[in-house]
């Protein structure tokens, strides 16, 4: 229970001191692991995502293949949408679809109400499978879509050029856009409180599409929604982090969301995003994730200057956003070797 791996994580979320920077990666179970695609190759992702064996087989891999220190459940942000009564198909070579997308009123008014417990039961069975498996090794990581994103991908009907649509509900048809955050927020609080009380240990809040908005957008269609997240699933040992991708230009209004800590992507400076915050949260991030193509040696250099810049204490290493599938594994264990070798030097253990 009280191994020091496992407290690395967490206690880094909270600011505390910790004898090396600990490490994981968005989307770190994946296609860029053969192990991944075997199992991939002999089942459809939300088969995947509905089976705890398998959730738990392959959430495990990058664990034992990679080496991170924290395990994230294998699902999607997409299953809050489909537990609200929307069809919801994975295309090959297009990902996911919804072939019905939300166009009027009406089809935001017959979302369903989610009850997380029952809808999205296979979720909590595998977080309580993996808790089991992992047996405190790493800290489980439990997820969430913002309700920002997840509206966009609801109302596109899929990932999209330039979000037109979402984006010209913002403008348009305000109160049918807050109508619509305000269902998939509750829904996502009651998934979120169902994952802890399953055993998800840390929290992230993924808003991959914070950065089609305008700053006053921002604040009143994804900012104070995610806010509101937090403060109604927030327990006293629980980290939540939220990860706004490209909102790094905003963190002076990010760091009031009350997250533990604020996830940035590559394009935020270091040491702006460390005045901006002043202290008032944890930092993850932020390597550009086609660093990683590059040869082993320069990664360790460029994570090296990234970690120097970051300080140590109060930093979670990631990439700035999800790992890219076809990066050769030796390559992810590389980032993650130098993170825990490179902080070591950084973070001396303080000799008693
Ligand atoms: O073909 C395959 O094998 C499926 C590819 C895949 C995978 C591995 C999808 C489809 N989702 C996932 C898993 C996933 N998705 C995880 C697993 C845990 C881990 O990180 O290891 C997580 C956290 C997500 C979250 C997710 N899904 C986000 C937020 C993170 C981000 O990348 O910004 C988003 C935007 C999605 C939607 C989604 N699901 C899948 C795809 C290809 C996409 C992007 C669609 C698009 O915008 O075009």
């Amino acid at each position: 229970m009280n191994d020091s791996k496992n407290h690395l994580l967490i206690d880094a979320c909270f600011g505390r001191e910790v004898e090396r920077t600990p490490v994981w990666i968005m989307r770190q179970a994946g296609r860029y692991l053969p192990e991944y695609r075997a199992i991939r190759a002999d089942h459809d992702f939300m088969t995947m995502c509905k089976t705890p064996e398998l959730v738990t087989e392959v959430t495990l891999q990058p664990v034992d293949i990679i080496g991170v220190d924290a395990a994230i459940i294998f699902s999607d942000i997409l299953v809050i949408p489909e537990a609200m009564g929307m069809e919801l198909q994975f295309v090959k070579g297009k990902g996911p679809w919804f072939p019905s997308p939300l166009r009027e009123a009406a089809d935001v008014n017959n979302l369903r109400l989610v009850n997380a417990e029952e809808d999205l039961k296979y979720v909590m069975d595998a977080v309580k499978m993996l808790r089991g498996e992992l047996n405190d090794r790493v800290p489980l990581i439990g997820f969430s879509g913002a309700p920002w994103t997840l509206a966009a991908y609801m109302v596109e009907g899929g990932g999209s050029k330039n979000f037109k649509t979402i984006k010209s509900w913002r403008w348009s048809r305000p109160d049918l856009l807050h109508t619509l955050l305000r269902k998939i927020t509750d829904a996502a609080v009651d998934y979120i409180n169902a994952k802890i009380d399953a055993g998800a240990q840390v929290i992230q809040i993924f808003d991959s599409w914070a950065g089609l908005l305008d700053e006053e957008g921002y604040q009143e269609f994804a900012l104070d929604y995610a806010s509101e997240i937090i403060a109604r699933t927030r327990r006293p040992e629980v980290p939540m982090i939220y990860f706004a991708k490209g909102a790094g230009i905003w963190l002076d209004r990010t760091v009031e969301c009350g997250a533990d800590v604020i996830g940035l992507d590559w394009t935020v400076n270091i040491e702006t995003a460390r005045q901006a915050t002043a202290g008032k949260a944890s930092l993850q991030g932020n390597l550009d994730p086609t660093a990683l193509y590059a040869d082993p040696k320069e990664i360790r250099q460029w994570t090296r200057d990234m970690l120097r810049a970051f300080g140590g204490r109060g930093h979670v290493a990631n990439l700035g956003h999800g790992i890219l599938p076809d990066i050769p594994v030796d390559h992810a264990r590389a980032f993650v070797d130098a993170v825990k070798e490179e902080s070591l030097k950084l973070n001396p253990t303080p000799s008693i």
